[in-house]
């Protein structure tokens, strides 16, 4: 037999799944200033206001900031055996991961009050909803859903890019029925099919990367569903970047 028609044989017997990543860019349509000690964890738009959770013990804080002027204008401490991770917003309420103390926090949106504490399996990095889940990554390649009444663990996915696994998963941002996620220690956001794990594209924001050292890569991402806007930043970044997605290729 010929090797093409080998190749056809087994292709045949055994079809290979070839997905496509699309890879993107990002091209700048605006930037707003950004408070440059904020070690971003946790980013989300609603309503007109940006809410921020920063991290590194003692000094995490729940924030809302104004997008255009980047003021904070209320915030809420937490305690200081406390890193605050990712954050996400349902129904009027505030939900806030810590990183090592297996505890996620509720608070009231307009009040930041504390409403409950849940308990999260593991560590907690980015946090993000579907409006039925809360979806959170814990810095390695899977992502976990819970109930998002009940706060109960459900189910979780693995995230593979091409086959492999992909680890340091952060920040999260459910984006059009699309999680996408900011990966630890790169300036790469992967976009990632909620069904079954698999990176369906990534968004490379190298090109507005603040990067100076390992620690201060791009995390942070908010989306604005209802002017199709994209907000992104990262840990100690001087601005937040309203960003549209170049395609470079399919
Ligand atoms: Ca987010």
């Amino acid at each position: 037999m010929r090797p093409g028609i080998l190749f056809i044989f087994l292709l045949f017997l055994f079809p290979i799944k070839l997905v496509a990543i699309s890879v993107s860019s990002a091209l700048v349509l605006k930037k707003f200033p950004h408070d440059k000690d904020a070690f971003t964890q946790g980013l989300e738009y609603h309503e007109g206001i940006l809410y921020e959770s920063t991290g590194l013990w003692g000094s995490s804080e729940l924030r809302k900031v104004e997008l255009e002027t980047g003021q904070v204008i209320q915030s809420k401490s937490l305690a200081p055996k406390y890193f605050g991770e990712g954050i996400t917003i349902f129904q009027e309420k505030v939900f806030q991961l810590t990183w090592k103390s297996g505890k996620g926090f509720v608070y009231d949106l307009d009040t930041f009050d504390l409403i409950r504490e849940f308990s999260i399996p593991g560590e907690g990095w980015g946090l993000t909803n579907n409006g039925k889940n809360l979806i959170l990554s814990n810095g390695s390649d899977q992502i976990l859903f819970l109930d998002i009444e009940s706060l109960q663990f459900i189910k979780s996915i693995n995230v593979k890019k091409e086959g492999k696994p992909q680890y340091f998963l952060n920040e999260l941002e459910y984006v059009e029925n699309e999680i996408w996620a900011n990966v630890w220690k790169t300036d790469q956001i992967l976009r990632i099919n909620p069904s079954n794990g698999e990176v369906i594209g990534i968004l490379d924001l190298s090109i507005i990367s603040e990067k100076q050292s390992e620690d201060d890569v791009a995390n942070g991402i908010a989306w604005d569903a209802q002017s199709n806007r994209i907000f992104v930043t990262g840990k100690f970044w001087n601005y937040i970047y309203q960003i549209e997605q170049i395609t470079i290729s399919e």
